[in-house]
């Protein structure tokens, strides 16, 4: 891939939904003012520098189809070229925020130590760029997957050395995050978690986890970061059973720990439906816990059936999640990281390009569709009197919890059989339809 072929593209820019020119947005204007806030400031949308800037489209049959060395050989020249390009490719997009793990931004050295060192280096690169640019860190994450001595796992690996090394990790990107001024911490757990339970103490591996989370806090909070630490829960892949399986277990977890206060859940479209959750499921369950911090925008393929990281294209589902998004009071520290990569044969700089367009006006079209829906209000009033019988008689005492079983048992024996109301889920889905295709 090559920076001049970017700059060829020049800035995307909003050109309304009927207009067929391929490199213009049709829903996403970012200065547009709806529903009290400019879209941009709703959205917070995030390029994933991994998948961007990294990935070069290898699998487990193929090779590489995209080069993403920037024609560079030297490694730190390479790293500092993907840069280049990323915050080129956030300008032309108009995108204001970045996440990335440490091992994507700077090429490993011979040790910790010397890894460490190039690392910093490239901070203070990254720091220059985001000043030039204009850009934010949404988040960062310390990549503790990938190398071979994380193959049975990092805060949960029975070995306590590879322990220390994956808490070094931690700390070196938390000074970076708190550097760069990122607003968010992210934990995901790709290999914390087992492959059989004949070799494993779950309870130590668990206890382990929670203290390293713990640790991780106390630092940060000392150092100084004042944003979200996040959880990012999924159930699998590529370990066999991970331990932050959904939204409700992390949460539960953190609970468990004392942890609820610093910690927040990045909800992931596609793995929640690893889960068998729907992504709208995940986005209720942590916002009704206080703990709705963050997405990372992406989907799957249903006939696949695994993390495959499609940019978002499905319209309803990007408009439930928005819908519960602004149900939740939108984002605070956190945005819409687009967790996301282009099918293996789109190669070239225009499907990048191309991928991002589309991903960001799924999430605007999702977003003027479910303000539509908030602003149509049937299915809030639907809701609300769904549930009248709680505002009062039995059911107000029932919602103030001022009632005993004995009371209960009372008034059941008098009530009489129930008239229970038809739930109309075909109707609300019509007005779903109706919202979304007129
Ligand atoms: C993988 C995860 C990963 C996290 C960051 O499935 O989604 O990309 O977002 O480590
Ligand atoms: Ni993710
Ligand atoms: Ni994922």
């Amino acid at each position: 891939m090559k920076i001049d072929d970017l700059r060829k593209i020049g800035k995307i820019e909003y050109r309304g939904s009927k207009n067929k020119e391929k490199f213009s947005f049709k829903h996403y204007n970012p200065e547009e003012v709806i529903f009290g806030k400019k879209m941009k400031d709703h959205l917070k949308f995030a390029m994933s520098y991994w998948h961007t800037l990294c990935a070069e489209g290898t699998d487990m049959f193929g090779n590489a189809t995209a080069d993403k060395s920037f024609q560079k050989s030297d490694p730190l020249e390479t790293y500092k070229a993907k840069a280049d390009f990323g915050f080129e490719l956030m300008d032309i997009l108009g995108i204001d925020y970045y996440c990335f793990h440490d091992v994507d931004i700077a090429p490993p050295g011979k040790d910790l130590e010397e890894t460490f060192a190039l690392f910093d280096q490239m901070i203070d690169y990254l720091e220059g760029l985001q000043a030039k640019h204009g850009k934010k860190l949404l988040w960062a994450t310390a990549n503790n997957f990938a190398d071979k001595k994380f193959m049975n796992g990092a805060a949960t690996s029975p070995n306590a050395d590879v322990y220390a090394i994956a808490a070094a990790k931690v700390k070196k990107t938390i000074d970076a995050t708190i550097r760069l001024r990122g607003t968010g911490f992210v934990f995901w757990g790709g290999r914390e978690g087992y492959e059989t339970l004949l070799n494993t103490d779950m309870k130590k591996e668990l206890d382990n986890f929670a203290y390293f989370l713990k640790l991780s806090r106390d630092y940060g909070r000392k150092q100084g970061f004042k944003g979200d630490f996040l959880i990012e829960p999924k159930p699998m892949e590529p370990t066999k059973h991970q331990y932050d399986f959904d939204t409700a277990t992390a949460i539960g977890f953190l609970r468990k720990h004392n942890l609820h206060e610093d910690f927040k859940i990045n909800v992931e479209a596609n793995h929640a439906t690893l889960a068998g959750h729907t992504f709208q499921h995940e986005l209720r369950t942590a916002a009704i816990e206080g703990m709705f911090g963050s997405i990372d925008a992406n989907e799957g393929d249903p006939q696949l059936g695994w993390d495959t990281d499609h940019f978002p294209k499905n319209v309803y589902c990007a408009t439930l999640a928005m819908y519960e998004i602004l149900k939740a009071g939108g984002f605070k520290n956190g945005g819409i990281n687009f967790d996301a990569k282009t099918r293996r044969p789109s190669n070239t700089v225009e499907d990048l390009v191309l991928a991002y367009i589309m991903g960001m006006d799924t999430y605007a079209l999702g977003l003027r569709k479910a303000i539509a829906l908030i602003e149509d209000g049937r299915l809030d009033e639907f809701v609300q009197k769904r549930y009248d019988s709680y505002n009062r008689g039995i059911g107000k005492n029932i919602a103030n919890q001022e009632v005993t079983l004995e009371e209960l048992y009372e008034y059941a024996l008098k009530a009489g059989e129930p008239e229970v109301e038809s739930g109309r889920q075909e109707y609300l889905e019509s007005i779903i339809n109706q919202i979304l295709f007129s």
